[in-house]
């Protein structure tokens, strides 16, 4: 099955997702991580990275069971080995690098290796830092308070034809996005949701999911603590 209707799938049945993102240059957390994790997806990628995506995704495919996806940052953040690719628009930002521009110089590899490709509507949504990846793109966050642009940003993503939609609120914010902006885009767009930035904990990750999640990214705090894959894979397969 192919990744994309296996998140489809999931969501059909009312079953709720975790991605462990991994930082290329932090794979060295993870390798002390038992070879039984198996959350539902990696992911793999960053905004600024030094070390080869393609030597995280083999060490992944090696060690764990799971499908491993590429969120890369740019366009030099590819691979044929990995199961799926993120094809991400920054559809809140209004910088046509990141709308088109990486996404020419990524094309002819992604068609000739042939990987599975998902176009999805990247969104980021401010917090309480300027984010790396709103940095790194020089664009500007949906302001948390305006529920009505993320739903017009999202909705329009949808009417684009991209497939699903990512709310990022920035990797290691201390803010989580607030399950209103969530649960708002949730009323108005029947793609996936994917929520990811700050969350740490299954109270967290509840509240994303109550509001409409279909996924949940979780990066920092897993690097930091490894049994914080292992409480939240709990916690999914309790729902
Ligand atoms: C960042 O949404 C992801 O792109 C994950 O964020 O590292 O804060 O978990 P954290």
């Amino acid at each position: 099955m192919k990744i994309y209707e296996s998140i489809l799938k999931a969501r059909a049945e009312g079953r709720k997702l975790l991605a462990v993102l991994i930082d290329p240059d932090k794979t060295s957390s993870i390798s002390s991580f038992s070879d039984d994790l198996q959350p539902d997806f990696f992911f793999v990628g960053g905004s600024l990275t030094s070390m080869p995506v393609q030597e995280t995704v083999s060490f992944l495919k090696q060690k764990f069971k799971s499908p491993v996806l590429l969120f890369p940052g740019n366009a030099t953040q590819l691979s044929d080995k990995a199961d799926a690719l993120l094809f991400l628009s920054l559809i809140s930002g209004r910088n046509p690098d990141f709308l088109i521009g990486q996404h020419v110089l990524a094309a002819p590899f992604i068609r000739h290796c042939g990987i599975e490709c998902i176009p999805t509507g990247y969104m980021l949504i401010a917090s309480d830092n300027l984010s790396s990846v709103a940095y790194v793109s020089q664009t500007m966050p949906i302001p948390a308070s305006k529920d009505d642009i993320a739903v017009a940003t999202a909705m329009a993503g949808e009417l684009l034809g991209l497939r699903m939609i990512y709310l990022e609120g920035g990797s290691g914010t201390t803010s989580p996005i607030p399950p209103h902006i969530i649960s708002s885009v949730r009323q108005h767009v029947t793609l996936p949701l994917i929520v990811g930035g700050g969350i740490r904990n299954e109270q967290q990750a509840k509240q994303a999911f109550d509001a409409g999640a279909d996924m949940i990214v979780v990066g920092n705090s897993i690097e930091t603590d490894s049994t914080v894959a292992e409480k939240l894979i709990s916690y999914i397969q309790s729902l």
